[in-house]
């Protein structure tokens, strides 16, 4: 494994898109309750649960195994996996997320993370929210948001620093849920962001693309190996892809995105 020598720490180098396995949790009945910041139309649970049953499909088309949890009664915000933990080829880390209505989603999905990481760590101060944490091909950005906080991130960074991850701490823009709600990678070099986030200074080495006027809500794409996954609503996003010669697949995302998440909330990946 290539390793870049940066400030006397050796950083691990590798593809953020080689993913084999996911781990996702089904979505319960009480999920169109699920924590949003505004108005806007409920979500309609059968087609929430379709949109995550196709997710699922799509996800192992690529060639992942994907396991999926069991549905968490009690947690309406559960089947956002990537948010309680992260999750690389050399372990996991168990988070502590900010919003106390889902602090308990992380005792539920200890167990199933220690089967199959053996190496298993655990932040023990302050908050962080997955959906916060961006890792690229030579360090992983940690955004300070509502929900992440400086304790915790700094906490993290030096769990990462066990996994030989170098880490980095970033604003994510008032407004903006998480940090991946307002920016994904397209491929190691290149990054999508809603206009907010374009001085990012964490993007410095970055080529930014920003989101299409009216379609900030495509930011969140998920790239899977060589594939792109983007809300299939986001046309001109989609059509900005294509220019780029960037391969992408559409996934159904309206339901999802009246509880505030995107494509990358729904799986944890390694
Ligand atoms: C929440 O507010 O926590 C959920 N309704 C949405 C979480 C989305 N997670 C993500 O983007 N990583």
């Amino acid at each position: 494994m290539a390793m870049a020598k940066r400030s006397g720490y050796a950083a691990r180098m590798t593809s953020p898109f080689a993913f084999t396995h996911a781990l996702c949790r089904a979505p319960a009945p009480s999920a169109v309750n699920g924590i949003r910041a505004g108005g806007g139309p409920d979500p309609d649970f059968g087609a929430l649960a379709a949109e995550h049953d196709a997710y699922v499909a799509m996800l192992r088309d690529l060639g992942l195994s994907v396991d999926v949890l069991p549905p968490l009664a009690d947690y309406p915000d559960a089947l956002f996996t990537e948010d309680v933990a992260l999750t690389f080829p050399e372990g996991a880390i168990l988070l502590r997320p900010g919003a106390e209505a889902r602090a308990g989603e992380v005792a539920h999905i200890r167990d199933a993370l220690a089967a199959r990481h053996p190496m298993l760590l655990e932040m023990t101060v302050g908050h962080v929210e997955g959906g916060d944490v961006l890792r690229l091909a030579d360090r992983v950005i940690i955004g300070l948001s509502d929900r992440t906080d400086r304790v915790g991130a700094v906490e993290l960074a030096s769990l990462l620093e066990r996994l030989g991850y170098r880490a980095e701490i970033a604003a994510t823009p008032a407004g903006v849920l998480h940090f991946k709600t307002g920016c994904s990678l397209i491929d190691e070099r290149t990054i999508l962001a809603v206009p907010a986030m374009r001085d990012c200074l964490a993007f410095a080495e970055l080529e930014v693309v920003l989101t299409p006027l009216g379609e900030e809500g495509a930011a969140n794409i998920l790239r899977v190996r060589d594939m792109v996954l983007i809300g299939e609503r986001w046309l001109a996003t989609q059509a900005m892809l294509a220019a780029r010669g960037v391969p992408f697949r559409t996934v159904a995302t309206e339901h999802i995105a009246r509880i505030d998440a995107g494509l990358s909330c729904m799986s944890l990946r390694w």
